[in-house]
């Protein structure tokens, strides 16, 4: 995996990305512009297309947001492979994993068209404008947003009475769940490891009790906290609990967790999205820190499909 600088590919990945301690740090997009109502970028159908893999999780939440809303006639997607290799995230000729939109060979690809040439990590999420031949975003955060806001005057998924309490989810979500399991995985020391996993489970643990009462994280309604949070919970027990090596307990140890994800994956659009072989593919690809080898487990299964306790309303 490479990195882009003034829009050329360096398959030589210079970027540390753990600071002195050992402690996992995250690149910051630097792509970000919005979709709106009254900009440049109008949410028009089939203006805009995604670049996506089903194994990312920062991915997954924009794949949410599309699929909730119905919004998949009106964005397309191209999906890469769930391995990467060093010209990092690519694509097939043909076939599930090839790029209808600019049959491109690699995601890299699509940076290189960037005016001025960009300088970064390439990593999807990537929303593309197809009417400048430019990005718009390569920030999951903000595509989920402008999807739930642009995309749907309603705002079902970003109601204002609510939207300072889902970003109050969103923020302890991100730092302690979504990146706290790679903050775990990719930590280059025991200290670094012991504070992310501690911090990881004392969130779980926090949100297991705040479900007990409530059906989803807001509101008793599908918000977009639920589509942060959810991409973590359908990775964990079988890439995150043993690759990442947050095993203190599983999604299925938490009785309260595990029924609100299960509820989560009868909401119309979610289950499509959920793929756990190719979660394992990708968090069990080759690498020399973490699984020199690339054998990929069998277990453990996941019945995703057992009926949960709780229902959330469609949107
Ligand atoms: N801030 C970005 C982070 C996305 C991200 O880290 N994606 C990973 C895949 S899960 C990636 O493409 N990594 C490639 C790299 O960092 O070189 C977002 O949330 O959109």
């Amino acid at each position: 995996m490479g990195v882009m600088i003034n829009g050329t590919y360096d398959v030589n990945d210079p970027a540390p990305n753990t600071d002195a301690s050992g402690a996992y740090e995250r690149a910051k997009s630097t792509l970000r512009n919005w979709i709106t109502t009254d900009g440049s970028y109008l949410p028009q159908a089939g203006r805009y297309h995604l670049f996506v893999a089903w194994n990312c999780p920062w991915a997954h939440r924009t794949l949410l947001a599309r699929a909730v809303l119905n919004l998949t006639e009106a964005v397309s997607i191209s999906i890469a492979k769930p391995r990467r290799t060093d010209q990092g995230w690519v694509f097939d000729t043909s076939g599930a994993y090839s790029d209808p939109e600019l049959s491109a060979h690699a995601v890299h690809e699509v940076y290189a068209r960037q005016t001025p040439g960009y300088t970064g990590r390439i990593t999807v999420p990537v929303l593309w404008d197809k009417d400048t031949e430019q990005i718009v975003s390569n920030e999951s955060a903000d595509i989920t947003r402008m999807l739930a806001l642009a995309f749907d005057p309603a705002r079902r998924l970003v109601p204002k009475a609510h939207e300072a309490e889902i970003d109050g989810w969103n923020t302890l979500i991100h730092s302690r769940i979504n990146n706290g399991v790679y903050r775990a995985g990719f930590a280059r020391s025991q200290e670094a490891y012991d504070s992310a996993v501690t911090d990881l489970f004392a969130a779980l643990d926090e949100i297991e009790d705040h479900l007990k009462t409530r059906t989803t994280l807001v509101g008793d309604t599908l918000t977009e906290a639920d589509l942060r949070l959810f991409p973590t919970l359908a990775r964990f027990d079988v890439a995150y609990h043993y690759a990442f090596k947050c095993n203190l307990k599983k999604l299925s140890d938490y009785p309260n967790l595990w029924d609100y994800a299960r509820a989560l994956y009868t909401v119309p659009g979610i289950a499509k999205t959920v793929k756990p072989d190719i979660y394992k593919a990708g968090y069990f690809s080759p690498s020399e820190l973490r699984n020199p080898l690339g054998i990929i487990p069998t277990g453990p299964h996941v019945n995703w499909t057992e009926p949960p306790d709780r229902t959330i309303p469609p949107l």
